[in-house]
């Protein structure tokens, strides 16, 4: 039975600026919920970033939505079922609503005694890791980036793009490192259906696809893309539920998805997703939003799934951090074990955890 919940505002640096079409991040902003109860805690990670630039949701105003309206829903009995359900009346706010389903759904694994990833249905022991590699200034310093963590045994490199820093970045990258590199781009949503045949000229590269090129409310715009340019066409921002997905899917806005829990309301959502990709023979892959070993645990576990046919962004700690807040994860052979222990499998060092916490607020059930 759950006693209590904890939300807990922490900050970490990162090993270098992140920068992507919507921004740079220097630092992780974090907002941790603890769920517990009879001597165990249950963990979620909230994804949201510091701003709403890659999507409306951000790491403030997930601690508010969750404070006013989520955290009332719950009680000693909740579970991740049942607070999925109660909160289907709240529009949006997926990352709030995931990083609570999360915690809600480690506590009652860990009580049970079984991992997240043998209760989603994971069907591998470890998991091809990509890297997501940020723009940078120049040509030549990508290279070198790129060439770190192709040395570290990153199996995918996926390429941050922007208008004004997509052909040539990619051009050197495909030229330097080979055919047989796993390449792929990321735009988050900084190009019109107007650039199609700016984008079409990507196809000259060979990557394994075009990630998010059109801004997330234009699924269909992304169609007519499609149509234009050959290189397949997967979706991050514009997949907020199973819904969403099967009608890109069913329109040919897409024929790969990413999946991110955090964008998606949770790992419930995040799994029918998986299905749906699974049954229709659609590739997915698990994608990450700079999370701290908790997150990635997490993330691990759903990656672990037959449907996930291609490396994720599903880095070690050290692509992000110095010092991760669990036992870091390590890049072994190009992967990363997914966790066997009860829930997520790992837990946070307190103490480090501790020092780099700014706040932390405690909330007694009632009911
Ligand atoms: O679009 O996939 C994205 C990070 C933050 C927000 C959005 C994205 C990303 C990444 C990095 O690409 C993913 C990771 O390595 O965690
Ligand atoms: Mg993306």
């Amino acid at each position: 039975m759950i006693s209590g919940i904890r939300l807990r505002r922490a900050h970490i640096d990162l090993v270098t600026p992140f920068r992507t079409s919507f921004g740079v991040e220097t630092a992780r902003d974090l907002l941790y919920v603890e769920v517990s109860g009879g001597g165990l805690t249950g963990w979620g990670e909230c994804v949201a970033m510091s701003e709403p630039m890659y999507s409306s949701e951000y790491v403030d105003g997930c601690e508010e939505v969750l404070r006013r309206y989520m955290l009332p829903l719950v009680h000693r009995n909740t579970t991740a079922e049942s607070f999925t359900d109660s909160v289907r009346g709240i529009r949006g706010h997926y990352m709030a609503k995931a990083v609570l389903e999360t915690a809600l759904l480690d506590f009652r694994l860990r009580s049970d005694g079984m991992s997240l990833g043998t209760f989603l249905g994971a069907t591998q022991t470890r998991v091809r890791s990509g890297v997501s590699v940020g723009i940078q200034p120049s040509i030549d310093e990508l290279l070198g980036v790129v060439q770190g963590y192709i040395n570290d045994g990153y199996l995918r490199i996926k390429l941050k793009i922007k208008p004004g820093f997509d052909l040539e970045p990619v051009r050197a990258v495909r030229t330097t490192f080979g055919d047989d590199l796993l390449l792929q781009v990321d735009a988050n949503s900084a190009y019109q259906l107007s650039d199609a045949e700016h984008l079409a000229k990507l196809d000259e590269f060979n990557l394994l696809l075009i990630e998010q090129p059109l801004p997330e409310e234009q699924v269909a715009s992304h169609a007519q893309l499609a149509r234009v340019v050959r290189t397949p066409m997967c979706l991050d921002e514009s997949i907020l539920s199973v819904e969403v997905a099967r009608e890109a899917l069913d329109i040919g806005a897409c024929s790969i998805i990413n999946i991110k829990p955090g964008r998606v309301g949770g790992y419930l959502e995040a799994k029918k997703i998986h299905d749906l990709c699974f049954e229709r023979g659609v590739a997915a892959w698990c994608g990450g939003m700079l999370e701290t070993g908790i997150g990635r645990a997490a993330n691990l576990a759903l990656a672990a799934l037959p449907g996930f046919t291609l490396p994720g962004d599903t880095s070690a700690s050290a692509r992000y951090f110095a010092r991760d807040v669990t036992t870091p994860f390590i890049l072994r052979d190009g992967h990363l074990d997914v966790p066997t222990g009860p829930g997520i499998g790992i837990d946070p060092d307190m103490d480090y955890l501790d020092s780099i916490t700014d706040r932390a607020d405690e909330i007694v059930l009632t009911k």
